[in-house]
């Protein structure tokens, strides 16, 4: 009503819209000193306040309770995997990246009936297999030309996130490689891995009206029209997705499902966390710069918070996410148990020095707070008491790094998860 009386006063109105919008990058809180305390809930406590003494009690009763309550409380619960996979191979290239590797891609249908909706998987393996490859999986941001200059690759067809769309991909005039540098598809491929991928926007277009095109309401159960508190959310569906991914490499011979490394930067390394934590099938996860929402713990007021987030990204999480928004100390877990879930598998949790946004230190504290699981389960968890400098990885059964530079992933962290994989993995 303010607004509408005189320009002056519109000025001031829109100052106050400023700061109730407030707590942005710019403002939030980065001074270790401003972190608050908190207490970390136990991992290796069920809920009714028993001690997880053994491995059994974990796998039968802690695994599952974690489970339980990241869907009700943040992820949502996704729906169940299709009764049968449906799938087509629709491109077998011998020659991609100029030699560098072969190329297929797979329309694999999502309700496993067609016609129906679908997904383009991309898969670039290496030309000199000489049996079935370990398989690093994650979504792209761009489509699936985005992560290779390859002119062979398929243009993606769904929406493209304005700033990484086609118009504005940097690498060639229609998008082909705008996203290389963060797949360095060469290097993988190289050292005797395949990549393989799938454009994020196909399954949940990333905006605050992509509930309606994306995969969720045509998995709603019989008689339901609308979201429960507890549903699924763009993050769910996106992790969804890679198991979707996971059932097609389980039907190609020439990859190994048994080595399949899930990864995703940012909300999509929330997405392969919560996809690892759901999936066991996947044997390797990779987080890249995940942050509030992903690795780092949400108690610790740093960078980006629970609140912000809900903010910003409300179709990320489930609706019951946005009542911890302002008693972030009342969620029964911590971002530890999202990576615990992960245990005994090989865990990767990476930051970037500069990406404050993301509280390298809270990646760090989560993946150290795993820690004890691991061990229980007969592992040597993450072998660092403090937190690594800046370019150290450290590299157990839990490996973390700290990158020096900004929130992106470079040849730097691929150098790492390569190495990671060849220590657990084998040549
Ligand atoms: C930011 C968001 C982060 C992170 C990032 C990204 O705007 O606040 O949680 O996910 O986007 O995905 O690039």
């Amino acid at each position: 009503m303010c607004c509408t009386r005189m320009s002056m006063m519109n000025h001031i109105c829109t100052a106050l819209l400023f700061t109730a919008f407030a707590q942005s990058p710019k403002d939030a809180n980065y001074d270790e000193s401003k972190v608050g305390n908190y207490t970390l809930p136990d991992p290796l406590k069920l809920h009714n306040g028993q001690a997880v003494t053994a491995a059994d009690i974990w796998r039968a009763q802690r695994r599952p309770e974690l489970l339980r309550l990241f869907a009700t409380h943040m992820y949502g619960n996704s729906a169940p995997k299709p009764a049968k996979i449906e799938y087509e191979v629709t491109t077998r290239a011998a020659k991609a990246l100029g030699g560098a590797g072969m190329r297929r891609e797979i329309t694999v249908w999502l309700t496993g009936k067609r016609p129906g909706p679908s997904m383009q998987l991309l898969v670039l393996l290496p030309a000199a297999a000489k049996g079935p490859s370990p398989v690093f999986l994650g979504p792209n941001f761009g489509g699936n030309h985005a992560i290779s200059a390859d002119p062979g690759i398929t243009l993606a067809k769904s929406w493209l996130r304005p700033g990484k769309g086609v118009e504005n991909n940097r690498a060639t005039k229609d998008g082909r490689g705008g996203e290389a540098s963060r797949w360095q598809a060469e290097m993988v491929l190289k050292q005797g891995y395949a990549l393989a991928t799938i454009h994020y926007s196909e399954i949940f277009p990333d905006h605050k009206d992509g509930l309606g095109d994306s995969i969720i309401p045509k998995l709603y159960r019989d008689g339901q029209t609308s979201q429960e508190p507890d549903d699924w959310g763009a993050i769910g569906a996106w992790a969804w997705a890679l198991s979707r991914a996971l059932d097609y490499i389980e039907k190609d011979k020439d990859l190994d499902a048994r080595r399949v490394a899930v990864l995703g930067h940012s909300r999509l390394g929330k997405t392969s966390l919560w996809a690892g934590a759901q999936d066991e099938r996947f044997s390797i996860v990779i987080s890249n710069d995940s942050g509030e929402g992903g690795a780092a713990l949400a108690r610790r007021n740093f960078g980006e918070t629970v609140e912000r987030i809900n903010t910003s990204f409300p179709w990320w999480f489930n609706a019951n996410f946005k009542s911890y928004n302002k008693r972030v100390e009342h969620l029964p877990f911590d971002q530890h148990m999202l990576l615990a879930l992960i245990a005994p598998r090989p865990l990767y949790v990476a930051s970037a020095q500069e990406d404050l946004w993301a509280d390298p230190r809270g990646e760090f504290l989560a993946a150290k707070a795993a820690d004890p699981v691991y061990r229980m389960l007969g592992t040597d968890g993450l072998p660092a008491k403090e937190m690594p400098s800046v370019n150290q990885p450290v590299h157990g059964t839990i490996g973390y790094h700290m990158r020096s530079g900004k929130h992106d992933v470079t040849a730097y962290d691929w150098e790492q998860y390569l190495a990671f994989a060849r220590k657990h993995w084998g040549r």
